[in-house]
């Protein structure tokens, strides 16, 4: 397969001054005719006409009302064209039916739907498929379905057919269509400017009830993004599709987004509380892509950072001013470190704006998406609030309607701060979770701190130079009070003190607040220290990562040296958990302990080997522990977290809901599940359902209840993804694969359906010691299914498969296995381009 580098980025030749579409629509035989209108782009390096085209019945071309014949090849046709401006014409042939890859035009339930981003245009007609070709396109759509729709505005319809034109340039990633029997939920917005917007949300039928809060949320964000960075709606209209068979969440098409159905339908009785808060927020990015993506897109798909980084920061904040700062800020780091720490710290590890690729669509990644969330929000601080949304004003006026670098977006900051950035551009090119390690000293009044930073090598990149890192730090003096308020130190040597002056007493310091930059702070405190903040830390955010310092220390010990649970953090935890001054959201993240495989990565750092057995023992065991240490009052807490009002997914209910659970959890542990059986027989809404069912199935006594789930919502496509995905995730270890097993043969076991594979093949890669069987059988039942998948959808296949990119932690044998595996796998005849490079990577 062919590497790409960003280095060797050269403009195209031509420009695309307007294309015009019109589809026949088909199952097997959809006829697409395209006309577009090309010039010589005065900019060039290279005259070559080459048009992106896969898996395309080209039944002819013109060009200037004349016939031509091209070189057609396997990506795509070459042509000879006149000098000046020219009009190129053509008809393909394509199958939306058998498109089981859902990148291009596909078929879903019978619904015709399309996914382009990054580069499925290309399977829809030829294109100079870039994101720096941008064009207003005209579509006219012609079919029985009842509904058609695509990007801009309407512009006229009739007897089976349908016309849209989008006045907006736009790459052809963007482009969208979509047609079928569907039935919309229809609402309106009228924006600061004063002008209405027409907003549907397209559902198929049935689905009609689940469509209210996605809509609520996309006005919500429509009024944010107003009242935040000024960003005003640009279109009459605005639809929203769900779809069932889709590769990731959801799409920004301009004025048409596509959603994967599990990304916008809710309702109380089938969607959790967290399903809700997730929807809002894929219903916000998506939106706020219209300015950050599509007025403002990427240059090539090594600036993908550019529009998703931002988008992604944007939700944050968005999400942060819906349901609160501290607790998304805590749930954003948990992701992080879930996913994207060991995605940097691993053989996949590659620059938020990576050099190179061999297929796009395996760098949609954490490290692009969080990671360059991170680095936007690491830009804030250092330049300040002010700053940060003037330059924004800059990058929206200067910039817009055009296709972007890094380096333009920095400059925006540069030219309004005055500031250098090149130091600070490292982020965007050095791969790698820095690790900072801190030494400090008191001496006559002044405290001083010593960081040290450190990078280790990572894949293609040996030596790293240090980089700006924003340390927020405050200090509490002996009896607990802030005497130091939040500081943010501005790191930029590989070793650098800072001195505190004038103190009365040696203070306590709180490093790294709010976790003010994506590192791993090497830093040895005592357990007392760790158990003070857990107490008196006036951040949020370092008084939760105290405790999780706590838990973590505490199992490290269970696991390596077969110690009692730490009482005295327990102590200090249960004052948290019972202060009912406290969210009942925050109290929750308390008692979240860190994930198994996370203990596996702290053990390895630590040069342990990781066991997961013993990880699981020791996890269980703690859990068991503090439930017979709590018994006496768990169950007054969770009665106190009753909801007595009808269901909301605002955040107070969302909060009293989740801490419930995690008392449940305990409490299931004290009295068999009987409780959890009561939540479940009397559940109104999913979230308690789903959160009883959980208990029962580890209380050992979840079949009787998953039947009746499954009786209850067999015909419910979403609900059923979380009762085939809960059972893996929640299965005893020694049986995990046993129960993928049996879910593989079951009669709704759609494995060409992303979500429903996720469900089962995710459900035992998170089960960690279940998927991490000491005989393999785990490594062997996903590759089996890895590599029949491959054929039909190589986008989720190459996915799926980071699952193993943690193997270099785990002993000898296992590594034997998953490598067996790894090479099973790379060794299948006719391997995708992007399931062959991610194994590669993989395998180092
Ligand atoms: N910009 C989108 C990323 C994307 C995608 C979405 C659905 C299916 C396939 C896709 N490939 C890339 C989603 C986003 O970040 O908003
Ligand atoms: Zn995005």
């Amino acid at each position: 397969p062919k590497t790409i580098y960003l280095k060797d980025y050269t403009p195209f030749g031509f420009t695309v001054e307007s294309v015009h579409l019109t589809f026949d629509l088909a199952p097997r035989a959809t006829r697409v005719i395209a006309k577009i209108e090309f010039a010589p782009n005065p900019e060039r390096t290279d005259k070559t006409f080459f048009l992106h085209g896969e898996e395309l019945k080209l039944k002819w071309a013109k060009i200037d009302g004349t016939e031509v014949s091209p070189v057609v090849t396997d990506d795509g046709l070459r042509c000879d064209v006149p000098d000046g401006p020219f009009t190129w014409e053509c008809e393909v042939e394509i199958s939306p039916e058998t498109n089981t890859a859902l990148e291009g035009l596909y078929m879903s339930n019978g619904m015709y739907c399309t996914q382009c981003e990054a580069e499925g245009f290309r399977k829809i007609t030829y294109y100079p498929d870039r994101p720096d070709v941008m064009s207003t396109f005209t579509v006219r759509i012609e079919g029985d379905e009842p509904v058609k729709l695509s990007n801009g505005n309407p512009t006229g319809s009739g007897d089976g057919w349908a016309e849209w034109h989008d006045p907006w340039p736009k790459p052809a990633y963007l482009f969208a269509l979509v047609a079928g029997n569907l039935v919309n939920h229809p609402d309106s917005f009228t924006t600061m400017s004063g002008k209405d917007v027409e907003l549907n949300i397209w559902v198929r039928p049935g689905d009609e009830h689940k469509c209210a809060f996605g809509m609520e949320a996309l006005k919500k964000s429509m009024r944010w993004d107003e009242e935040v960075y000024g960003r005003e709606y640009d279109l009459d209209i605005f639809n929203i599709v769900a779809v069932d068979d889709f590769n990731m969440g959801a799409m920004e098409n301009k004025g048409l987004n596509v959603f994967n159905s599990s990304c916008v339908l809710a309702s109380p009785e089938t969607s959790t509380d967290d399903n809700f808060e997730r929807i809002e927020a894929i219903i916000a990015h998506e939106y706020f892509h219209n300015w950050t993506g599509n007025r403002i897109t990427c240059r090539d798909w090594f600036q993908l950072c550019l529009k998703e980084g931002l988008t992604v920061f944007r939700d944050a904040q968005f999400t942060a001013d819906m349901r609160g700062e501290p607790v998304k800020r805590i749930h954003d780091v948990i992701d992080l470190r879930a996913r994207q720490f060991p995605e940097d710290q691993g053989p996949l590890s590659h620059p938020v704006r990576p050099e190179s690729f061999q297929e796009i669509n395996n760098f949609y990644t954490a490290t692009v998406y969080e990671k360059g969330a991170e680095v936007i929000g690491m830009l804030k601080s250092l330049v300040g609030d002010e700053a940060y949304y003037k330059a924004l004003d800059l990058y929206f006026d200067r910039q817009d309607g055009q296709a972007c670098t890094i380096e333009d977006w920095l400059k925006v900051f540069e030219d309004v701060t005055g500031r250098d950035l090149s130091q600070f551009k490292l982020w965007y090119s050095q791969s790698g979770t820095p690790r900072v390690s801190v030494a400090d000293d008191w001496s006559d009044g002044t405290y001083t701190l010593t960081f040290k930073q450190h990078t280790p090598p990572t894949p293609g990149q040996e030596v790293k130079d240090p980089k700006v890192i924003p340390i927020a730090v405050g200090l509490l003096n002996p009896n607990g009070d802030e005497i130091v308020p939040t500081r943010m130190l501005e790191m930029t040597e590989a070793e650098q003190s800072f001195t505190f002056d004038g103190l009365a007493s040696k203070p306590t310091p709180s490093i790294l607040r709010g976790f003010s930059a994506p590192v791993v702070l090497e830093r040895v405190v005592s357990r007392e220290e760790q158990a003070f903040l857990l107490a008196h830390d006036t951040d949020p955010f370092n008084r939760w990562e105290a405790n999780r310092t706590l838990t973590r220390n505490c199992l490290v010990n269970m696991i390596t040296d077969d110690a009692e649970p730490d009482d005295a953090w327990l102590t200090g935890l249960e004052k948290v958990v019972r202060d009912d001054t406290l969210d009942p959201d925050y109290r929750q993240l308390m008692l979240s302990g860190p994930t198994q495989s996370e203990l596996a990565q702290v053990l390895f750092e630590q040069g342990v080997t990781p066991d997961p057995d013993k990880i699981w023992d020791a996890s269980e065991r703690l859990r068991q522990h503090i439930a017979n240490k709590w018994q006496g009052w768990l169950k007054d807490l969770a009665d106190q977290m009753v909801v007595d009002a009808p269901y909301s997914p605002d955040a107070e209910q969302t909060g009293k809901r989740a801490l419930s659970g995690a008392l449940l959890s305990l409490i299931s542990r004290l009295d068999g599940g009987a409780a959890a059986q009561e939540r479940f027989d009397t559940a109104d809404n999913m979230t308690l359902q789903l959160s009883a069912l959980t208990h029962l199935i580890r209380a050992g006594r979840g079949d009787a209840a998953l039947e009746a789930f499954y009786t209850q919502w067999r015909n419910d496509r979403l609900v059923m993804d979380k009762w085939f995905g809960i059972q893996v995730g929640m299965a005893d270890p020694g049986v995990a694969v046993d129960v993928a097993t049996a879910l593989s043969q079951h009669e709704d076991f759609d494995w060409k359906n992303p979500n429903r594979f996720r469900a089962v093949m995710g459900g035992l890669a998170m089960n960690h010691a279940g998927f991490h069987r000491k005989d393999g059988a785990g490594y062997a039942f996903l590759a089996d299914w890895l590599i029949r998948l491959d054929d039909k959808n190589p986008q989720t296949t190459a996915r799926m498969c980071s699952v193993f990119q943690t193997w270099k932690r785990y002993d000898a044998n296992r590594q034997a296995l998953i490598r067996e595996q790894l090479e099973r796998i790379k060794a299948k005849p006719k391997l995708s381009r992007d399931t062959d490079e991610m194994v590669t990577r993989i395998l180092g």
